[in-house]
């Protein structure tokens, strides 16, 4: 089997895996990125869509932040809304803080392109990936592509694989530290091109549950609205999911509507392994976490990992020897509990959770009118939203 070699080994292209194989190529090390779909499906998948500051400096030291800087639209409050009533968080004023709406699927067609750019080696399509020796100094990965089954030998392997990859499940079982939590609901997300109902993003609280105005731009609508969690994009007809969304941000007829170009149903979880490294194999991104998608948090924790692990990558291979990757784990994990815990927050603010909780939903309800009428409560969230520090 013929045996490639490389420093860094990054399983996964999707925004950690290019993120961290640009911050390393910056510093001068290198890595060559193994992914299972081919480009046009990576870049394909509709996700995230809120950058945090901290993301926006992290792709501008990347160098892949020319498009986010010039199509991306900057937004320093959000409106929650409350059966109709509506209050702007004003994000400039409480915190001085902003955040970016640029679609994740841009910034990993970006990063594709910039890893194109400097001849980064990337792997598409590579298949049945498996990870060997992570208690060695030497570990690998066995692969197929274009029909041939290689190895790449590193020095490191990056589980950059999101929650169903293969990193994680190849760290023994006695050693893994997980924690996590599941919702009585899940997301319907539809994408339609026409204008949003505001300029900023409406989250909105109602006895019909919770819906959420968002964009990818001031001609392209991404919105969502709280589903059961089994529901199926096929029992929801576009008509029906305008009428959901009108009713629940109390819609006084500035709500445009059009057929949808995607429609899904997102699942909602709270998932953290702690076990962020094993020998030789680091977690980043969704194969170590995931969040509910109420904070915006995914792709901006995916971020601040890459920060942190190139950081002490960068370290080792600069001659300061291993402190730095034996503290990347609680490094990371110091922030990603920080995002679980506003997540999790701004989940149960804004969700039903069905007959069971009525005590909760009640709690909730006045909850957000505290923080409605509550500056203190206000800069809490504010300075969640955009991002704490790194
Ligand atoms: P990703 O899952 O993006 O990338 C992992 C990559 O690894 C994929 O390309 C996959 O094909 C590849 N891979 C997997 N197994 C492999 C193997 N064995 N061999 C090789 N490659 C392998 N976050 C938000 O902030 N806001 C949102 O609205 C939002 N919506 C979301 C909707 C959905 C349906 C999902 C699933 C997630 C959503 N997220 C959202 C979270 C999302 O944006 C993630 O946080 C972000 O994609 C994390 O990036 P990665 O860690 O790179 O993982
Ligand atoms: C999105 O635009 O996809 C989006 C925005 C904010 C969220 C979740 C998703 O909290």
């Amino acid at each position: 089997m013929p045996a490639l070699k490389t420093q860094v080994a990054i399983i996964g292209a999707g925004p950690a895996g290019l993120l961290l194989a640009q911050a390393l190529h910056e510093a001068g090390v290198e890595s060559v990125v193994l992914e299972r779909k081919d480009r046009g499906a990576v870049e394909g998948r509709i996700r995230a869509g809120v950058l945090e500051d901290g993301t926006a400096r992290m792709l501008a030291e990347a160098k892949v932040d020319a498009r986010m800087r010039s199509e991306g639209l900057v937004h320093h409050g959000i409106e929650l809304a409350q059966r109709g009533r509506r209050r702007r968080i004003d994000f400039a004023d409480l915190v001085g803080g902003s955040v970016v709406i640029f679609g994740q699927s841009e910034v990993t067609k970006d990063l594709g392109d910039r890893r194109a750019l400097v001849g980064g080696e990337t792997f598409y399509d590579a298949h049945d990936a498996s990870l060997h020796g992570l208690d060695t100094k030497r570990p690998s990965v066995r692969f197929r592509h274009a029909g041939e089954r290689l190895a790449l030998e590193a020095d490191f392997i990056v589980g950059c694989d999101g929650y169903h990859g293969v990193s994680r499940a190849s760290i023994p079982a006695q050693a893994l530290r997980t924690f996590e939590r599941g919702y009585p609901f899940a997301w319907l997300g539809i994408m339609a091109d026409v204008a949003p109902p505001a300029d900023e993003l409406i989250y909105a609280q109602h006895d019909r549950g919770f819906a959420l105005c968002s964009m990818r731009s001031r001609a392209r609508s991404r919105h969502y609205i709280q589903v059961a969690p089994d529901a199926r994009a096929d029992d929801w007809p576009d008509e029906r999911i305008w009428d959901e969304i009108a009713l629940r941000i109390g819609d006084e007829g500035s709500l445009k509507r059009a057929p949808s170009i995607e429609k899904s149903v997102i699942p909602m979880r709270s998932f953290v392994c702690e076990t962020m490294r094993h020998g030789r194999l680091f977690l980043a991104g969704d194969a170590a976490h995931i969040v509910p998608p109420t904070g915006a948090k995914g792709l901006n924790l995916a971020a601040s990992d890459v920060h942190y692990l190139s950081e002490a990558l960068i370290g080792f291979y600069r001659g300061r020897g291993e402190a730095g990757l034996e503290a990347y784990p609680a490094r990371a994990l110091a922030r990603v509990w920080k995002a679980q815990r506003f997540s999790q927050w701004m989940t149960a603010l804004l969700h039903n959770f069905g007959p069971g909780e009525a005590f909760q939903d009640r709690v909730h309800r006045h909850e957000l009118d505290y923080v409605l009428g509550s500056r203190a409560a206000q800069t809490s969230l504010a300075e969640n939203y955009v991002g704490l520090p790194y």
